[in-house]
């Protein structure tokens, strides 16, 4: 290698045959490029250009290796510091999240109170509802024409409160005479509430007897006003002092002819199906109108009709004693049959 080098400082070849040259890179190119480098002065020697090509030796890279270790060594640390500090930021965040979730649950602890507030809406409201069925059921249940209600019965006798005063009974005891008959069915089948059987309504002259010949014959009771009509003595008319009117008149009817018959064919568009059968106390059969106002009683060769008008009031006070009319009828032995 020496041996190729020139001699640049202008030794003998014999010197440097006996010791190797050593070139170093004069103090003015050092740290600068090679554009800026000053042109070498006319003393300084000139540096021949190397025959091969400067090939980088294996200590400074590494010297590089060296660098780069230390690199790697400050990566870790600032990395280790960093994920230290993401950790605990991560652990920090986590911790302080869980604290809002107690509270929310805390929360909803006082609020059972409104629930029991709503608990107390319903009672308030359900009362309320109580009158509307109450309301309702007087005017379905009423069986009589419409716009008129039952009589008071203030002891439940059969006898409303108007008929106790009638017939001179306790309003306020079922079984005036005490003989184990209810007032108003001792009225029903014509005997004297307030006195012991068998005395009858007409033998105690609680009620009166009209004689229509020669059809019929009824009773009625004694206070009650009676008109006649001298054009059809077979009609008559009796009125209680409130206004209630009672009225009778007779129908031919052909004898062969059943009364639910006779009733369809005199009441056309009506059906007989509708009324009510029954037989009368003395075995009349007869047939009773849905709203229980009108009878008929089967004679034979007639009909009698009775008929209860409430008139101007609005309650149905002497339903006993119209049935009680009804029941006390009877054919005179002069009546064609
Ligand atoms: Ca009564
Ligand atoms: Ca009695």
């Amino acid at each position: 290698m020496a041996a190729d080098m020139p001699n640049t400082n202008g030794s003998s070849p014999a010197s440097s045959a006996q010791e190797p040259l050593i070139f170093t890179m004069p103090e003015p190119y050092r740290g600068l490029a090679a554009s800026q480098r000053p042109s070498p002065s006319p003393s300084s020697p000139s540096i021949p250009p190397p025959s091969k090509p400067l090939v980088p030796p294996s200590g400074p890279v590494q010297k590089s290796t060296g660098k780069g270790g230390r690199r790697r060594t400050r990566f870790f640390v600032w990395g280790g510091i960093g994920l230290f500090l993401a950790l605990a930021g991560a652990a920090a965040y986590v911790f302080i999240a869980l604290r809002p979730i107690q509270i929310v649950r805390q929360e909803p602890v006082p609020t059972p109170s409104p629930i029991a507030v709503k608990k107390e809406e319903p009672k308030v409201t359900s009362p309320v509802t109580v009158p509307v069925p109450t309301k309702e059921e007087p005017k379905t249940s009423s069986p009589f024409p419409t716009g008129t209600q039952p009589g008071r019965d203030g002891d439940s006798d059969g006898l409303t409160d108007a008929e106790e005063v009638l017939y001179g009974t306790q309003a306020g005891r079922p079984d005036t005479d005490a003989d184990g008959y209810l007032d108003g069915n001792e009225v029903f089948n014509g005997y004297n509430p307030k006195g012991t059987a068998p005395l009858t309504l007409f033998e105690s002259g609680l009620v009166k007897a009209h004689e229509a010949p020669p059809a019929y014959r009824i009773l009625y009771p004694s206070p009650w006003l009676i008109q006649a009509f001298p054009q059809d003595p077979l009609r008559v008319v009796f009125s209680a002092p409130s206004g209630e009117t009672f009225a009778v008149s007779v129908q031919a009817k052909d004898p062969s002819q059943t009364l639910g018959a006779w009733y369809a064919s005199t009441n056309p568009g009506k059906r007989a199906d509708e009324l009510v059968p029954s037989v009368t106390k003395n075995g009349y059969p007869a047939l009773t109108a849905p709203d229980h106002m009108t009878a008929y009683v089967d004679g034979g060769a007639l009909v009698i009709l009775v008929g209860y008008a409430v008139g101007t009031k609005s309650t149905v006070d002497y339903l006993q004693t119209f049935q009680m009319m009804v029941n006390s009828l009877s054919l005179l032995a002069a009546a064609p049959l």
